[in-house]
């Protein structure tokens, strides 16, 4: 897999090897999708630890790695330091960004205090960038999204709890090719729209509502993410007004997420159009986020994040508004970053569809 990618890790911050703890980046440095044990890579050699459940996938799966069990009783600790010492790495990077606080710690009593460097997102970021191979695997999670959006146009009707709704969404999903659901469905009506993240209830759809279906699916291995909002009924003046806004702002957003421009530039785009129609405060989140192998990866289009966008990074365009008491609009595509326009991945209609 991609594990040559650390060598330039370990130039960069000058040590001697890496462990690697993230499910995320075993897989993509290794090929290991168990996301059990860890991961050490130095010049000399890769090392895949992992335990007698997983040892006789980790050998398929993870070819150019020495496959290695701790043992009944699990001491990574030992198994580590002993690599180190055979190695004579001195200074070893950690991910303390993910690895618990009590795990570092035995780790590092058995490692001697070897592990000198917490890496950051420096793991992260080498995903960031997708391969044409990649790029097909998201693609296809998206057009199942893209397929479950059409269902749900035909089956929404008032009467159906959101709970149902996203029950209908993720059977859908699963049996059009989905391996899972790349996070929990949000299906969200009439006042819980307002909540960005609102968690789906008992609550009926009632004519007139603003629904809002923020969700995704895992395709080998692969996230998607699209949100559409729809009203129940026929729409109200603010409704369609929001709507309008938000619609603005995700099209200037897409036009303006390209390679060479810094994800706050792409973010300020959408936000300024928002601000400017006087709902400023009603968006609150970031305007999106790359997707991979975990449905939030970086660099994001947030406010703070400078990172350059490159061609071949994914990242969702997803503004909102939000209106406590009223209800709320967001609408997201997952797009591919090209040296133009980027490469939409979504297809559904975007113009306020009214049920
Ligand atoms: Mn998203």
């Amino acid at each position: 897999m991609f594990y040559e990618k650390v060598y330039d890790v370990m130039k960069e911050k000058n040590i001697d090897a890496v462990v690697v703890s993230d499910g995320a980046n075993m897989r993509y440095l290794s090929g290991f999708r168990g996301a059990t044990g860890y991961l050490y890579i130095s010049a000399k050699r890769r090392v895949l630890a992992t335990d007698s459940r997983y040892t006789t996938m980790a050998k398929e799966e993870a070819p150019d790695f020495e496959v290695v069990d701790p043992g009944a009783e699990r001491n990574y600790g030992e198994l580590l330091n002993g690599l180190m010492e055979q190695d004579g790495a001195e200074k070893v990077g950690f991910e303390d960004q993910y690895l618990l606080y009590s795990s570092y710690s035995r780790l590092q009593e058995a490692c001697k205090g070897k592990l000198t460097t917490p890496l950051g997102d420096s793991l992260d970021l080498l995903r960031s960038v997708k391969t044409e191979q990649e790029l097909v695997y998201l693609a296809k999670a998206e057009e199942i999204g893209d397929m479950a959006f059409s269902h749900m146009l035909e089956v929404l009707k008032p009467g159906m709890t959101e709970l149902e709704a996203a029950a209908e969404l993720e059977y859908f999903m699963k049996t059009h090719g989905a391996e899972n659901l790349s996070f929990e469905t949000i299906v969200a009506s009439g006042v819980n729209s307002a909540m960005p993240h609102a968690m789906p209830s008992n609550k009926k759809i009632e004519p007139g509502d603003f629904v809002t279906m923020d969700f995704g699916c895992l395709y080998n291995g692969y996230c998607s993410d699209m949100t559409r909002t729809v009203v129940v009924g026929k729409a109200n003046e603010k409704q369609k007004e929001i709507y309008g806004i938000v619609l603005e702002a995700q099209l200037a957003g897409l036009e303006a997420c390209r390679s060479g421009v810094r994800g706050c530039d792409v973010d300020k785009v959408s936000r300024d159009i928002i601000t400017k129609a006087g709902y400023g405060d009603c968006f609150g989140h970031g305007l999106g986020h790359s997707v991979g192998l975990y449905i939030h990866e970086e660099p994001r289009l947030s406010r703070t994040c400078e990172v350059v966008l490159q061609p071949n990074m994914i990242e969702t365009v997803e503004p909102g508004i939000y209106v406590p008491g009223f209800g709320g609009v967001r609408i997201e595509d997952m797009v591919v970053v090209t040296e133009g326009k980027c490469r939409n991945l979504a297809h559904s209609p975007k113009e306020l569809i009214e049920l």
